[in-house]
């Protein structure tokens, strides 16, 4: 029924401006010597949660059973004020994406509650998938081991699939499950990048506060030397967070940055957040810019940048692919931020990540304030799309 649709997807020297807040509003830097790694979630064990947590708030644990055939595993809960903010955690992401859940569920439950499991039903859930955006060649994959697995399971009835589907989007998902946990060295040099508009400022602003909850000092660059009113957008944030922000009248990104490195030094700042200029993948002297800010960065530290994200937002859909090969080839992107994912119906686009450019996915945007960004966790996710 959905044939035609299978085929269409086949296919310096200015004058610098500090703003100095009176003092960070969280921990003071000095405690920012924590050992340092990129933790994939995948290997928090189940008896572990209390330990995590007590490391780093950063690490959402979970409170929902654990699913049927899960190899992911489900930590358990042993700290009854930190249930409370797991749930929130979870449930904050349920809301955001409402919308690409409600797509999803009005197709799958029909499927489930009418039709026998046989070709056509596949199919038919194939195409509800592309339809979410998870893209054609991790929706082929994800209904292979699905076909593969209710053979093997013998499974014959809907809910039983639908778990099983979840199962099988979470271990897809965790490809690009890698958390930004520790930070290593200071000061750690977080460069953002990515097109106009997609929430590059907006993002640095609940990066910033999710970072000062954890106990980090951070200090903000205002990078984006484009455009009008910019560095006001960010100042604001600064404010909302009690950081510095350090930005110049005309000029240069490279230098700003390069500005900020050096007082963050001199500060002991444990993180510098970079904002950029929004650049359009087609735009290719800009993009070849980022590769000039980050060649100055590294003349101040040969490590930094020590991550480059790309935000993306959920609502350009597979673009998102595009965009994300564009800015890797460019400046060789370490993580990603999915941002907007309350406003969309796209939210299958971090499945097609996953499969087709597997970076790891940092975090996700799920709203407009400043605690709405959230930690990327594979499984709250597929929960998220599928309930
Ligand atoms: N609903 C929703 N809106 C968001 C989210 N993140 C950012 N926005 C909104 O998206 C719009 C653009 O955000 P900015 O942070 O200015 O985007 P930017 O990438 O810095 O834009 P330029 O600097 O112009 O390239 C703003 O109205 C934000 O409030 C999100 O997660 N959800
Ligand atoms: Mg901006």
């Amino acid at each position: 029924m959905f044939d035609f649709l299978k085929k269409i997807f086949k296919g310096s020297d200015s004058k610098k401006t500090e703003s100095k807040p009176p003092k960070q509003s969280s921990a003071p830097s000095k405690k920012s010597s924590k050992p340092i790694e990129e933790v994939k979630k995948k290997t928090v064990t189940k008896k572990t949660p209390a330990i995590q947590k007590n490391k780093s708030k950063l690490i959402p644990a979970k409170t929902k059973p654990k699913l049927k055939n899960d190899k992911t595993s489900v930590q358990d809960q042993t700290v009854e004020s930190t249930e409370q903010k797991t749930l929130s955690f979870s449930e904050k992401i349920k809301a955001g994406l409402k919308k690409t859940r409600d797509a999803i569920s009005v197709n799958l439950s029909s499927l489930i509650s009418i039709k026998k499991i046989d070709q056509n039903f596949y199919d038919d859930l194939e195409m509800t998938l592309i339809a979410a955006d998870v893209g054609y060649a991790a929706s082929q994959q994800i209904i292979e081991e699905l076909k593969k697995r209710v053979k093997q399971e013998g499974i014959d009835d809907g809910a039983k699939l639908k778990q099983l589907l979840k199962v099988i989007l979470t271990e897809l998902l965790q490809e690009i499950e890698k958390p930004l946990i520790h930070i290593k060295q200071t000061p750690f040099v977080i460069l953002v990048v990515g097109v106009n508009g997609a929430g590059k400022t907006t993002t640095i602003g609940k990066l910033t506060k999710l970072l000062l909850d954890e106990g980090k000092s951070v200090l903000i660059a205002a990078g984006d030397t484009f455009r009008a009113a910019a560095k006001e957008q960010l100042q604001v944030w600064g404010d909302r967070n009690n950081v510095t922000v350090i930005s110049q009248e005309t000029g240069d990104p490279s230098a700003v940055i390069y500005d900020s490195m050096q007082s963050a030094k001199a500060k002991g700042i444990d993180i510098v957040i970079a904002d950029t200029a929004g650049r359009l993948p087609t735009q290719k002297h800009l993009i070849d810019e980022l590769a000039k800010i980050k060649k100055v960065i590294k003349k101040f530290d040969e490590s930094a940048p020590h991550e480059t994200i790309l935000v993306l937002d959920a609502n350009t859909g597979q673009n998102a692919i595009n965009q994300i090969k564009t800015f890797n080839e460019a400046v060789t992107l370490t993580g990603l931020i999915m941002t907007k994912l309350d406003g969309t119906a796209k939210g299958g686009i971090v499945a097609a990540i996953a499969k087709e450019n597997p970076i790891p996915l940092r975090f996700i945007g799920v709203g407009e304030k400043i605690d709405d960004l959230k930690i990327f966790s594979a499984e709250d996710y597929a929960e998220g799309m599928l309930e």
